[in-house]
């Protein structure tokens, strides 16, 4: 196994740099830091071919701009926040503006924009590198210098694993995640309607117009938003379920997971044979197929589209700290936060 760091661009003076970990099994994931971006996993398919197989751009550049946070780390607060502010302990906190009235992902320069310190680590059975980023007292609206971690290690076992550590020293909100849209054809050569989900998740969160939660949990049973035996992503797009169309026609959903820290996801290509295998300790996940890409970017030459990738953004529920209903988000002053979420990936 091993890391190589190669220069990747730069900002001001800070250079960026991609970290490429390899394990003995051929599989590679690429990681910048800044954003603590995934630009590339390289997987084989059936007949043993690697190709790319997830949504990443070509520069620095096209990552700095407003992208749709291709496989970044997003947050302090994944998701939006319902009128960009929040209380704690009665004191109102206004947060950025960067989704109509709404905050979306951290705001305008969250997590997916800065340049995150990186160190890597080489064992026998893993790889890793450790980003580390201190996001200021009143950063983005946020209270409390919040110290964060995200560690990416590698194993033989061809599992990824993203560790979140943070600890804050004022009461303040934290619910990060990872943005990486998956495309299991490999180098993006198709849309990813015909991958099969499965997940073991019997509830997702009604969302209104705005793409919030109302607060209401429905039942998948009789819907497309049953993946519980497995179901083509095109169902959703298909689907005349309101709840489908009011997401542009496809899925960007939270769902409540089962308590068990067993691989609860799964996304399968059965052309290539690829498949992906999420467990997390996260309460939910966001299911994002999407629907509002635009044919702005480009992959291997192929412009984008909706439904070139799909998210499965593990965390705890979007617009949490209005809804006391739902698991809290608040992390106390001096309290360590961790969470993880593991990426298994299996070639047929
Ligand atoms: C997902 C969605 C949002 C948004 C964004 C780019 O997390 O929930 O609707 O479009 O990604």
């Amino acid at each position: 196994m091993n890391i190589t760091k190669t220069e990747y661009g730069h900002i001001q003076e800070q250079t960026i740099y991609q970290y490429r970990l390899k394990n003995d099994k051929g599989l590679e994931v690429a990681i910048l830091n800044y954003g603590c971006i995934v630009t590339e996993i390289m997987m084989p398919d059936k007949q043993g071919q690697h190709e790319n197989i997830v949504l990443g751009l070509s520069s620095l550049e096209e990552y700095q701009v407003n992208a749709p946070y291709f496989g970044a780390v997003v947050g302090r607060v994944a998701g939006r926040i319902k009128g960009a502010s929040f209380q704690l302990d009665d004191k109102t906190y206004t947060l950025d503006q960067n989704d109509a009235n709404n905050h979306l992902h951290g705001g305008n320069e969250g997590f997916s924009h800065k340049v995150w310190e990186a160190k890597t680590v080489e064992e026998k059975d893993c790889v890793a590198v450790v980003f580390s980023y201190v996001s200021k007292d009143g950063e983005a609206g946020y209270p409390g210098n919040l110290q964060l971690k995200v560690t990416y290690s590698l194993t033989n076992e061809n599992e990824l694993k993203i560790d979140y550590n943070g600890q804050s020293d004022k009461k303040t909100i934290l619910n990060p995640t990872n943005h990486t849209y998956f495309n299991l054809s490999g180098n993006s050569k198709r849309d990813v309607l015909s991958h099969t989900l499965q997940m073991e998740s019997d509830q997702f969160l009604e969302l209104d117009h705005e793409s919030l939660p109302t607060g209401k949990k429905l039942h998948v049973t009789g819907t497309p938003f049953d993946f519980r035996n497995g179901r083509k992503l095109q169902d959703g797009v298909a689907s005349t379920h309101e709840q489908n169309q009011l997401a542009g026609n496809g899925y960007d959903h939270p769902f409540l997971l089962q308590d068990d820290c067993n691989f609860t996801i799964s996304l399968y290509d059965e052309e290539s044979g690829r498949e992906v295998k999420i467990k997390t300790d996260q309460p939910s996940v966001v299911l994002y197929t999407a629907n509002h890409l635009s044919d702005e970017y480009s992959f291997y030459g192929h412009p984008s589209r909706k439904y070139l990738g799909v998210c499965l953004e593990t965390q705890g529920l979007p617009d949490a700290i209005h809804h006391p209903e739902f698991p809290s988000i608040i992390l106390n002053k001096g309290e360590r936060y961790h969470t993880s979420t593991v990426y298994a990936f299996k070639g047929r």
